[in-house]
């Protein structure tokens, strides 16, 4: 699965409350990320987007009367059952599936479907947890709560395309956290996730952070999901994305960091799947958010600068 890379479009909005975050995935190709991936020595295909699902009338509370607090949970999962599918037969032929959004609910189907044949390891680079469930959600958007869904929390636990029993909390390491909910704090510290916040990049550095991550991920498993949203990095670099939080990761360390995955992978061949989630052109100037998450892609399978 070394290297060809194919791309799968997700423009899924249904999990966060914004429009055009599902046109990420025409700014990202726009941005170039096939030619990227190319000049790093990939062959590259493209999959096209799967097709999204109409909802009903774009009220999330008259859509879906039974569920709970989270908005839009049927096309959620109608996306998310067709995405693992697709992403397992990707990696079933010998090829990397790179996933690009659309909101980060996408990663639900993500790592399901990685996850079918593998104890899957997750590393988390966002600005935050995505650890809620519709019980614990303040906002009832999906996209704060794939890790929650993977994890089978609360009424995930009975959604079998939501749950991805070989995603362990041992094996999952946030990268670059400063925005948690109240109820996600709780949760993740009662938890065996390693979390690692923008303090900790501050003091200890962004490279043995990354090192530390890929060892909590790669440790009694069987590869890696690396789940890349681009609010991680801070607004002042990435502002095409719906919940920007100000005080993240720098240009070079974003860099840095995907570097350290492609430089892993490149030892241990410990990629399995990704996605690259949450750009919004709409929100942007000259496309600068895509082309920043074209580039950081690049960098995660090997491109480097000499
Ligand atoms: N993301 N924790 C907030 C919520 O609504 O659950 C924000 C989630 C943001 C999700 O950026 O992928
Ligand atoms: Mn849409
Ligand atoms: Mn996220
Ligand atoms: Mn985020």
């Amino acid at each position: 699965m070394d290297r060809t890379v194919r791309i799968i479009g997700a423009p899924m909005d249904y999990g966060a409350n914004r429009r055009g975050v599902d046109m990420g995935p025409s700014a990202i190709r726009y941005a170039g990320v096939a030619e990227r991936l190319e000049s790093a020595g990939l062959a590259v295909t493209d999959a096209g987007d799967l097709q999204m699902p109409r909802a009903e009338e774009r009220d999330p509370e008259a859509n879906q009367p039974n569920r709970g607090d989270a908005k839009f949970l049927r096309e959620v999962e109608d996306v998310s059952r067709r995405l693992a599918r697709e992403v397992d037969e990707t990696i079933r032929e010998g090829v990397f599936p790179l996933v690009l959004g659309g909101d980060h609910s996408i990663a639900i189907g993500s790592m399901n479907g990685s996850a079918r044949d593998a104890d899957l390891g997750v590393v988390w680079f966002d600005a935050h947890a995505d650890l809620n469930t519709p019980e614990t959600s303040p906002s009832g958007n999906v996209h704060g709560m794939p890790l929650g869904a993977a994890l089978g929390r609360g009424i995930f636990g009975e959604m079998d395309w939501a749950r991805a029993p070989r995603v362990r909390e041992e094996s999952i390491a946030y990268v670059g956290l400063r925005s948690i909910d109240d109820r996600e704090r709780e949760r993740i510290r009662e938890s065996d996730i390693t979390s690692f916040t923008m303090s900790d990049i501050d003091s200890r550095g962004i490279t043995t952070v990354v090192e530390e991550a890929l060892d909590v991920a790669t440790t009694g498993t069987d590869g890696i999901h690396v789940s890349l949203d681009l609010d991680w990095l801070d607004p002042k670099t990435a502002p095409g994305v719906g919940t920007p939080v100000r005080g993240g990761v720098t240009y070079r360390e974003a860099h840095s960091a995907l570097e350290a995955v492609s430089t892993r992978h490149a030892e241990t061949g410990v990629l399995r799947s990704m996605d690259v989630v949450e750009v919004n052109p709409i929100l942007d100037e000259a496309n600068e958010t895509a082309t920043l998450a074209a580039e950081l892609t690049a960098s995660a399978f090997g491109k480097r600068i000499l």
